[in-house]
C-alpha cells in the first residue's frame, strides 16, 4: 500500500498545471497562488498529500510527488465537471452563498452529481490519511466531505474552511438540500469562515434547521462539539512587497503609465469576470463622472482586468456581454483617437505583470457585492511601500473588515461609489501614504501563512477538546 500522510488537504483543483516543456515533453509544475505557498511548508515536513482535481477530464493521473508534496488526483467526467462544478457549485451554491445577487439555478441531477463526487474526494482522503491524520478540506464544492469522511474514518481531524461568504438562515434555507450540506460540514472538527458573521449564521442556522444546541460558537452534535470561527485569509505580503520592489517591475510599471498616455490618474480594476465583483457598476460611476464633467479623459484612465472565469456557465456569459457592451458605451462616448478612456482586458497575466499595475495604479477599484475576503485589494495594498495610492473598497468585501484606511463605499449606491472614488483622486499624497501605511502594517503580521498556522492550531485544540458532550435532552 502507498504510504499515507499525517497532514491531507482536499481542495477541488491541484496546485499544479501540466505544461509542455520547449522540448515538447508534458510536465507537471505548482501553480502560483496563496494557498499552496501558505501550506507548502507544512505539506512538505509532514510528507503532505494535496488532494483534488488535475484540470482536464477522464481518468486521473497517477499520484505523483511534486516539490515534496505528494500530489493525488480525482478524475472527474465531462458530465460530472459540467454538473458538480458549474451545476451544482458555480450556478447554485455560488449566487446563493453571495446574497443571491444573480438567481440561483436548482436542479435535482446537480445536486446527485455533487454528492457522488464529493463521496469520490472522502474516499481518497479516507485512503491517504494516516491514524489520527489532521485533513483539510477547502471550500464550497466540497461541503459534505466532512460528514462523509467522517463516517469513514472517525479517527481524524477534520477541518473545513469556506472561502466564501456563508449567507444568512434565510437565503441557506432557499437551498433544496439544505440539511444534508449542514450536516456535511458539521462533520469536521473545526469549520472556519472568513468573517465573523459568517461563523453567527452557521451556528444559529445549525440550530434552526437541525435543532442542535450551540455555546458562543461552539455546536453540540452527536455529542461531539464542532467548532466555528473566523479566519480571515490573507496574502504572502512579503512576496508582493518584494515583487513590487523589483527594479523590473518598477521599470514596468513606468512603461505602463507612458503606454497609458503619462495621465494624472490611472485607475485600475483586477478581477476574475464574475457578476459578484461590481465591475459594472464600477464603469458606471466612471462613466458618470465623466459625464458630470467631475472626471477628464486624458487626465484619468480606466484600466480594467477581467480575468476570464467559469466560462461555460450562462450567467457568466450574459455578464461579459454586459461588461463588454459598458466598456465600448463609454469609450464611444468620451474617448478621443488614440485616447480611450476604458482599456479593457479580458486576460490572465503573471504575478509580476499584476504587481507592475499595481505599482503604476493611482487608484485601486475593488467594488464587490459581496466577496468572501478580496485578495485584490491586500495585494495592492502591500505593492503600495512608500508610495501612496488609494483603494476605494466595498463595504461587501471581507477585506474591508480590516482595511479601514480604504475609502469605503457601499457599491448598490453608485452616488457613494462616485463619491468615494473622487474622494480618493482628490486625497493628498501625504494622507494617503499615512493610510497605507497602517494597512500595511497590518498585513506584514496577518499573512497567509499566520492565517494557516492559527487555523490549524484552532484545529488541533478543537479536535483535541473532542470528549463526549453532554447529550441534548
Ligand atoms: P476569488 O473570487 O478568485 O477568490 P480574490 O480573492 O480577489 O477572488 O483572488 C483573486 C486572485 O486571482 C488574486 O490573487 C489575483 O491576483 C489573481 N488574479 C486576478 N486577476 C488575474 C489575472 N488577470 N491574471 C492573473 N491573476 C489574476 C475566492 C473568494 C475571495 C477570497 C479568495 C481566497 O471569492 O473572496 O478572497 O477566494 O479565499
Amino acid at each position: 500500500m502507498a504510504e499515507r500522510s499525517s497532514f491531507v488537504v482536499v481542495a477541488n483543483r491541484l496546485p499544479v498545471d501540466e505544461v509542455t516543456t520547449p522540448d515538447g515533453e508534458r510536465q507537471w509544475r505548482t501553480s502560483p497562488g496563496g494557498l499552496v505557498t501558505a501550506l507548502h511548508p507544512v505539506l512538505t515536513e509532514h510528507g503532505g498529500t494535496w488532494i483534488g482535481w488535475a484540470g482536464g477530464t477522464g481518468e486521473a493521473p497517477d499520484p505523483f510527488e511534486l516539490e515534496g508534496i505528494r500530489i493525488h488526483p480525482v478524475p472527474l467526467s465531462a458530465e460530472e465537471l459540467e454538473r458538480y462544478y458549474e451545476g451544482q457549485s458555480n450556478a447554485t451554491i455560488w449566487p446563493l452563498y453571495h446574497d443571491a445577487v444573480e438567481t440561483p439555478v436548482y436542479k435535482r441531477r446537480w445536486r446527485e452529481t455533487y454528492r457522488l463526487v464529493n463521496q469520490r474526494f472522502a474516499e481518497a482522503a479516507a485512503k491517504v490519511a494516516d491514524d489520527g491524520a489532521t485533513v483539510w478540506v477547502q471550500d464550497y464544492q466540497l461541503q459534505l466531505v466532512p460528514a462523509m469522511l467522517r463516517e469513514l474514518r472517525p479517527d481524524l481531524k477534520i477541518g473545513f474552511f469556506l472561502h466564501i461568504p456563508f449567507p444568512p438562515i434565510e437565503l441557506f434555507m432557499q437551498m433544496p438540500f439544505r440539511a444534508e450540506v449542514l450536516r456535511g460540514l458539521l462533520g469536521s472538527d473545526l469549520v472556519g469562515f472568513q468573517q465573523r458573521l459568517a461563523a453567527q449564521n452557521f451556528v444559529r442556522l445549525a440550530r434552526h434547521l437541525l435543532g442542535l444546541r450551540y455555546e458562543g460558537q461552539s455546536i453540540q452534535v452527536d455529542g461531539r462539539k464542532v467548532k466555528a470561527g473566523a479566519f480571515p485569509i490573507s496574502i504572502d505580503t512579503k512576496e508582493m512587497e518584494r515583487l513590487a520592489a523589483d527594479p523590473k517591475v518598477q521599470a514596468r510599471a513606468k512603461e505602463i503609465r507612458a503606454e497609458l498616455g503619462d495621465p494624472k490618474t490611472i485607475i485600475l480594476g483586477v478581477d476574475r469576470l464574475d457578476y459578484t465583483k461590481g465591475i459594472e457598476l464600477r464603469l458606471k460611476a466612471f462613466r458618470e463622472l465623466l459625464a458630470d464633467g467631475k472626471l477628464k479623459v486624458g487626465d484619468a484612465v480606466m484600466v480594467q482586468v477581467a480575468t476570464p472565469s467559469r466560462e461555460r456557465v450562462e450567467h457568466y456569459q450574459t455578464l461579459r456581454v454586459k461588461v463588454e457592451r459598458e466598456v465600448g458605451r463609454i469609450n464611444g462616448e468620451f474617448g478621443r483617437v488614440g485616447v480611450p478612456a476604458v482599456h479593457y482586458l479580458h486576460q490572465s497575466y503573471s504575478k509580476q505583470e499584476l504587481a507592475a499595475m499595481y505599482v503604476a495604479a493611482d487608484v485601486m477599484m475593488v467594488t464587490p457585492l459581496r466577496d468572501g475576503m478580496n485578495l485584490v485589494a491586500k495585494e495592492y495594498v502591500a505593492c503600495r511601500a512608500d508610495t501612496g495610492g488609494a483603494l476605494v473598497l466595498s463595504e461587501f468585501a471581507g477585506a474591508a473588515t480590516e482595511l479601514r484606511q480604504s475609502f469605503l463605499c457601499n457599491p448598490h449606491d453608485p452616488d457613494g461609489v462616485k463619491d468615494a472614488l473622487l474622494r480618493a483622486v482628490g486625497t493628498e499624497p501625504a494622507e494617503l501614504k499615512r493610510r497605507m501605511r497602517v494597512m500595511q502594517r497590518h498585513l506584514r503580521t496577518h499573512d497567509v501563512a499566520q492565517w494557516a498556522q492559527t487555523f490549524l492550531e484552532a484545529l488541533e485544540v478543537a479536535a483535541e477538546g473532542r470528549e463526549p458532550a453532554p447529550q441534548s435532552t
